[in-house]
């Protein structure tokens, strides 16, 4: 029997053990799939906006069915023109004419288009097609995209309050402010008095940067580990005496340390039970998370600067971390991502994909599809679009009790207004925030990042 015998075989009830009522409902649904006409990629825009001074770079994927496209982010916010260039000159003249339903195919003919792959500009520019390619499949099945991930394991992802101060104290109280509005769990960051410290960074990211070495480092750009170290403990000391047993507490390290410096505060915090210690060494030292793992039980989050799957996949496999926190559009979209949530599955790994608001509302409405979908969810990045950005992105999922909600439309279920997102175009003078490769020791040694 040929395929084509096969299937003829099989819609027509196959042993003939089918009743008539399912006979019928499968020749419907064989029709249905029959009916549904080849579609192809007419067009793909790139759009700029920053409504919130954010760079954000969306794909919008326009199919020759009138009026059906598909929305995907694909920002990398310090880089954001170098993918808008990605996308004009070289994916979107590639993947025009070609069949909107082969998602993955597309991603696989992309991923070698360039034949050199794997980093964030190539990456963040298929992420946005492919993420549109998933909103069009929704949209085409009339379902939300977490129905076609395999449907709901919960009602809401649990997301994280960023929670920070100038002082111990500051940060209590913001983090009881994150409480009484139904934050069950916070990220805690304080700023080092004299320190440029990640998370707190008052400096203004559009300065300009000093082009040579300073003598001696300005303050503002001054980061050092020793006084950093020896005040996060007492943070998480204070705030589990204040705040209690039931609140989660997480912290984001930003690289920054030593792997001798990060397993010592490991160890330090482990009595806390932080729900989450994140990115305690930078991608290039990951051989030393073995290092960690040997000395404490602190859970461990890394992630989001990684972007091929030779980064992430030792850690996975060496069972060395316990949230995987890549930028979904960092690894090329939600086609790579299901998949690297599907084997964090199998090694205990839980998600917490990295979602700050330099990931646009587009993303999270993707990651929430994932994440509403994944059995190994374990919390949401949580960033609270202001209005202004709501009002660019319709459809932004809704924060309610410490819980980010899916809308119940198909596909993404979240649009762009492009007018409206127009008014706020990217900043090109200068074209990125210079605070990043600015941070440094008071000798003048650039940290990392
Ligand atoms: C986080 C991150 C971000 C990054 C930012 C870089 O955990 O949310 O570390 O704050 O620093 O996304 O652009
Ligand atoms: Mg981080």
């Amino acid at each position: 029997m040929d395929r084509r015998e096969a299937l003829g075989w099989l819609s027509a009830g196959g042993l003939g053990l089918l009743s008539p009522a399912a006979r019928a409902a499968q020749e419907t649904s064989t029709a249905a799939t029959r009916g549904l006409p080849p579609l192809k990629i007419t067009d793909i825009k790139t759009i700029l906006t920053a409504p919130n001074r954010i760079r954000l770079v969306i794909v919008k994927v326009m199919t020759s069915e009138p009026g059906l496209y598909g929305i995907g982010c694909a920002t990398f916010t310090q880089r954001a023109r170098v993918v808008q260039t990605a996308l004009d000159q070289y994916l979107k003249p590639f993947l025009i004419g070609r069949d909107v339903d082969q998602i993955e195919d597309i991603w696989q003919s992309s991923y070698v288009s360039s034949y050199w792959r794997n980093g964030p500009v190539l990456f963040n520019a298929m992420s946005g097609v492919d993420m549109a390619l998933w909103d069009i499949k929704g949209k085409r099945a009339s379902m939300p995209l977490y129905q076609l991930l395999g449907g709901k394991c919960r009602f809401g992802a649990a997301l994280y309050a960023h929670v920070n101060g100038r002082s111990i104290k500051e940060v209590e109280d913001n983090a009881r402010a994150a409480m009484a509005k139904g934050y069950r769990h916070v990220r805690v960051q304080i700023a080092i008095p004299g320190l440029s410290t990640y998370g707190t960074q008052v400096a203004d990211a559009n300065q300009p940067a000093r082009h040579e070495m300073s003598s001696p480092t300005e303050p503002k750009e001054i980061w050092e580990p020793g006084p950093y170290l020896r005040t996060v403990p007492r943070l998480f000391e204070h705030l589990r005496t204040t705040l209690g047993e039931e609140v989660e507490m997480l912290h984001d390290v930003h690289e920054r340390i030593t792997p001798a410096q990060a397993v010592s505060l490991c160890k330090e915090l482990e009595r806390y039970h932080p729900f989450f210690i994140e990115d305690p060494l930078p991608p290039e030292e990951k051989d030393h998370f073995h290092l960690i793992r040997q000395h404490s039980t602190v859970p461990i989050a890394m992630g989001e600067l990684f972007n091929s799957q030779q980064e992430y996949l030792p850690l996975i496999a060496g069972r060395l971390i316990d949230f995987i926190r890549i930028h979904i559009s960092q690894i090329g979209g939600l086609s790579p991502a299901r998949k690297v949530a599907a084997l964090c599955e199998f090694f205990g790994v839980k998600t917490a994909w990295h979602g700050p608001g330099d990931a646009s509302p587009v993303a999270h409405a993707a990651q929430l599809a994932l994440e509403l979908a994944s059995p190994n969810f374990g919390i949401h990045e949580g960033y609270v679009f202001p209005a202004v950005t709501r009002d660019v992105f319709p459809g932004t999922p809704e924060v309610k009790n410490g819980y980010l909600y899916a809308h119940e439309a198909p596909g993404l279920g979240i649009d762009i207004d492009e007018k409206l997102a127009a008014k706020y175009p990217v900043c090109d003078d200068p074209p990125f925030d210079f605070r990043w490769g600015m941070t440094r020791r008071r000798d003048g040694t650039v940290i990392r990042p």
